[in-house]
C-alpha cells in the first residue's frame, strides 16, 4: 500500500516541554560546575543572545542566533540537546534554555513561544551592544533603552544578578552578588539597599564590595541602581516587594527575548512550561 506523504516535522508544545525537562534534568544532574548549577551561565546566554537588539534599525536580537559562537560553558551544556531535538532552532534552544533555568532556579515562571530562525554569519551586529559593567547609569539608559526598556523594566532585567557570578578570567571583576548564587531571589536589591558597599582594594577593575562580609560584590553598572533616583525607587520596591518583583521581571524578560522575533503566533499563544518538581 501507498505510504501517506509526510509533511515537515511540526513541533507542538509537548515536544517544546520534552526540550524544557532535558535541560531541567541536566540542570539537576551536573551539579559540579561554579556554586553547583549550569543556570546562571544559561540566563546569562539567553541575555547576550537577546540584548543586541536595536528597535531603531530592528536589527539584533535573538532571531538568528548570530552571536554564533554561544560562550563555551553554555554550548557544552547545550550542544546534546541539540543533537537530541535536532528539529529546534540555537535561537530558540537559547532562549528556552534561559526561561526554564529562571524557572528551575525557582524563579517566576517564564512564557515562551518558539519562532525564531538560524542565520547566517553575515546577520551579525557590531560588537559593543550590550553593555559595560565598568560604566553608570547614562550608559544603562542608552543600551536599555535602545532596546526599547523603560527604567522600571531595565531595573527588574538587572535582578537577575541574584544569579551566577563575575569570573576574573572572562570579565576581569570576581565573586557574587548574593549569598544564594543558585536561587533566584530579590537578594539582589535587599543587599543593595541594607549592605554598605565599599570600593574593592585590588588590582582588578573597580567594584564594590560588602561591610559586613567581603564576599559579596556589585559591578559599578549595579551600584548606579541606587546612584539615580528613578532606579532607586524600584530598587528598593523590589528589596521590599519579591512578588512585584517576580511578576515584573517576568514581563521584561519575556519582552527580552521576543526582541525582533517576527513570530508567526499571538502573545496569547506562549506555552507556560512545567516545572521540574
Ligand atoms: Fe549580567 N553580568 N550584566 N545581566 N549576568 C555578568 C554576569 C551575569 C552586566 C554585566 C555582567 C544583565 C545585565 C547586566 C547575568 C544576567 C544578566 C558579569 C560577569 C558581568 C560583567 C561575567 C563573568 O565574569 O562571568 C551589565 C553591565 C548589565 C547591565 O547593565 C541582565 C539584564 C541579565 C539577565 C536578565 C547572569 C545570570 C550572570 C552570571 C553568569 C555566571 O556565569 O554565573
Amino acid at each position: 500500500s501507498e505510504a501517506t506523504p509526510k509533511g515537515p516535522f511540526v513541533p507542538t508544545k509537548e515536544d517544546y516541554q520534552k526540550v524544557y525537562d532535558e535541560i531541567a534534568t541536566k540542570l539537576a544532574n551536573e551539579t559540579d560546575y561554579d556554586d553547583g548549577s549550569y543556570g546562571p551561565v544559561l540566563v546569562r546566554l539567553a541575555w547576550h543572545a537577546s540584548g543586541t537588539y536595536d528597535k531603531e534599525t530592528g536589527t539584533g536580537g535573538s532571531n538568528g542566533a548570530t552571536m554564533r559562537f554561544a560562550p563555551r560553558h553554555a554550548r557544552d551544556f547545550l550542544e546534546p540537546i541539540k543533537a537530541k531535538f535536532p528539529w529546534i532552532t540555537y535561537s530558540d534552544l537559547w532562549t528556552l534554555a534561559g526561561a526554564a533555568a529562571i524557572q528551575e532556579l525557582g524563579g517566576p515562571t517564564i512564557p515562551w513561544r518558539p519562532g525564531r530562525e538560524d542565520k547566517d554569519v553575515a546577520a551579525c551586529t557590531p560588537d559593543g551592544r550590550l553593555p559595560d559593567a565598568s560604566k553608570d547609569q547614562r550608559h544603562i539608559r542608552d543600551v536599555f533603552g535602545r532596546m526599547g526598556f523603560d527604567d522600571r523594566e531595565m531595573v527588574a532585567l538587572c535582578g537577575a544578578h541574584a544569579l551566577g557570578r563575575a569570573h576574573t578570567d572572562r570579565s576581569g571583576f570576581e565573586g557574587p552578588w548574593d549569598f544564594s548564587p543558585t536561587v533566584f531571589t530579590n537578594e539582589f536589591f535587599r543587599l543593595l539597599v541594607e549592605e554598605k558597599w565599599n570600593q574593592r582594594k585590588w588590582n582588578g577593575p573597580t567594584q564594590f564590595t560588602d561591610k559586613t562580609t567581603s564576599t559579596l560584590m556589585m559591578l559599578p553598572t549595579d551600584i548606579a541602581l541606587v546612584k539615580d533616583r528613578s532606579f532607586k525607587q524600584h530598587v528598593e520596591r523590589y528589596a521590599k516587594d519579591s512578588d512585584a518583583f517576580f511578576k515584573e521581571f517576568s514581563d521584561a524578560f519575556v519582552k527580552l527575548l521576543e526582541l525582533g522575533v517576527p513570530f508567526q503566533s499571538k502573545p496569547e499563544d506562549r506555552f507556560v512550561f512545567k516545572t521540574s518538581e
